[in-house]
């Protein structure tokens, strides 16, 4: 038998007018009033030239591109007072809550909890798993720790949007194939529209980004919109 549902969000009682924010596969009615901003794992392991990511041989440029955009962004909507959520992913320093799923792949490479070039990679607490200077969360801004790809698996994230009465989530960060489509898919089926923005999204394989952004949009939005900041942030409003 299938487990009881998990609560949706609420249908708006009296629907605001929309802002039409150019996007694929058409407009996204953007509900500034319902939406959060959703940052995920802009991590300094992920992102810096000495990190762990950058230590398996990836060219970490594709994902600091992503930095001056995210940066705007950020400071556009701390200036609007909408939600700001960020992620991180990463386990607890005993390593219980990573699976063996996870944890064990072929070859002889580095794993999680191995020492790297900035602490125990992706371990909660080392300098490695912290956001990166240029995105560091206010007071106020939830930061979810999460040990899976998908932002929901085993954090509060649903619960949250539900009691800030979020419905809507411009997404952006890294890696656009792996944790941001992980998380988009399932916050589609949870019940929230997703708007990715391109400039503030990146892979260490930029025709992964391409192709992960055209799976999004495809099939008529099937997991959600896809735009950019330069079209976003002219539909934020001002304080
Ligand atoms: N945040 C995230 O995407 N984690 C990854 O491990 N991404 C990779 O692309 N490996």
């Amino acid at each position: 038998m299938n487990p009881a549902p998990v609560p949706v969000p609420p249908p708006f009682l009296s629907r605001p007018q929309p802002a039409l924010v150019p996007a694929e596969p058409r407009a996204f009615p953007f509900e500034p009033s319902a939406c959060a901003l959703l940052l995920i794992d802009m991590q300094r392991d992920f992102l810096e030239p000495g990190g762990f990511g950058a230590a398996l041989g990836n060219d970490v440029s594709h994902l600091r591109r992503t930095i001056a955009p995210c940066v705007a962004l950020l400071r556009a909507w701390r200036a609007a007072r909408l939600p700001v959520i960020h992620t991180r992913e990463g386990h607890a320093p005993d390593l219980h809550d990573l699976r063996p799923a996870k944890k064990f792949r072929p070859g002889s490479g580095p794993r999680i909890g191995d020492p790297g070039p900035m602490g125990r990679i992706l371990v909660r607490g080392e300098p490695g798993h912290d956001l990166i200077a240029e995105l560091s969360p206010h007071a106020g801004e939830a930061v979810i720790d999460k040990p899976g790809k998908g932002a929901f698996y085993a954090t509060p994230l649903h619960e949250l949007l539900l009691s800030l009465g979020i419905r809507q989530l411009v997404v952006g960060g890294v890696t656009t194939e792996v944790c941001v489509h992980t998380t988009v898919r399932e916050a589609n089926d949870r019940g929230f529209d997703c708007l990715v923005l391109s400039d503030c999204t990146g892979s260490y394989f930029p025709e992964f980004h391409t192709t992960a952004l055209k799976m999004i949009s495809a099939q008529g939005g099937i997991f959600g919109w896809v735009s950019s900041s330069a079209h976003l942030l002219p539909a934020l409003p001002t304080a």
